[in-house]
């Protein structure tokens, strides 16, 4: 049995197990992958031992952990550079600007998160417009990220961090459901979807719909 088990749910479509998943590869680890349909609640079922009965989890021998930015951390200290690659930017400001933006992202912009849900990005695409309310998020989103990205490079800072996978996923919402973006943004999130460990995820085997 391998030391490392990520649980995700059954869909592959949970966008903070999928920075989980993420971290793993790039840290080039080997784990076991488990799912979890989460309509069925197996996360609630005896033996799944994550406090917050959520995925993503992340087990180590009797160590449980949920919550995907503790897990990437977590991730980032017990398996450091330069024996791993990175997850987090060595310097102190972009490192602290990566983790600003893995939390904007899981804590804000919900309009986009409801109207433009991760079920959009591998099973059946959005039909509906955005309401005003999204729109206006939409402009948040890139007023506060595009300045980052100005430099035109498909990674926020000088190499990838794992706010890399987050944010493309974000704005893969919204591209990959036709809403417009800005050039940049769009070469980003599309460079980064294509990146082999996030490739690996959208690789993932899923039913036609979403159990
Ligand atoms: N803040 C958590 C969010 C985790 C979360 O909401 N997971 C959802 C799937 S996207 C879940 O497990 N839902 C099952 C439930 O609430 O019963 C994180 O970043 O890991």
């Amino acid at each position: 049995m391998s030391e490392l088990t990520l649980y995700v749910d059954a869909n592959y479509d949970s966008p903070w197990a999928m920075s989980a998943f993420v971290a793993l590869e790039e840290k080039q680890l080997p784990y076991e992958l488990v799912t979890r349909v989460l309509s069925k609640k197996e996360t609630f079922a005896p033996g799944y031992g994550a406090r917050t009965k959520k995925v993503p989890a992340l087990r180590r021998g009797d160590f449980w952990l949920a919550e995907s930015m503790a897990i990437t951390e977590y991730l980032a200290e017990s398996f450091p550079f330069p024996k791993h690659p990175r997850l987090y930017p060595e310097n102190l400001e972009e490192r602290a600007t990566c983790r600003e933006v893995q939390s904007f992202l899981r804590t804000d912009l919900m309009a986009i998160r409801q109207e433009r849900p991760t079920t959009t990005l591998w099973f059946a695409r959005a039909t509906t417009p955005l309401s005003a309310e999204a729109e206006a998020t939409v402009k948040r989103l890139v007023d506060a990220v595009e300045p980052l990205l100005a430099h035109g490079r498909p990674t926020l800072f000088a190499s990838w961090c794992i706010a890399d996978a987050d944010l493309a996923l974000m704005l893969q919402r919204l591209n990959l459901n036709g809403t417009a973006l800005p050039p940049t943004l769009r070469a980003y999130a599309e460079a980064n979807w294509l990146r082999p460990s996030v490739a690996k995820w959208n690789a993932l085997p899923r039913g036609p719909t979403p159990v």
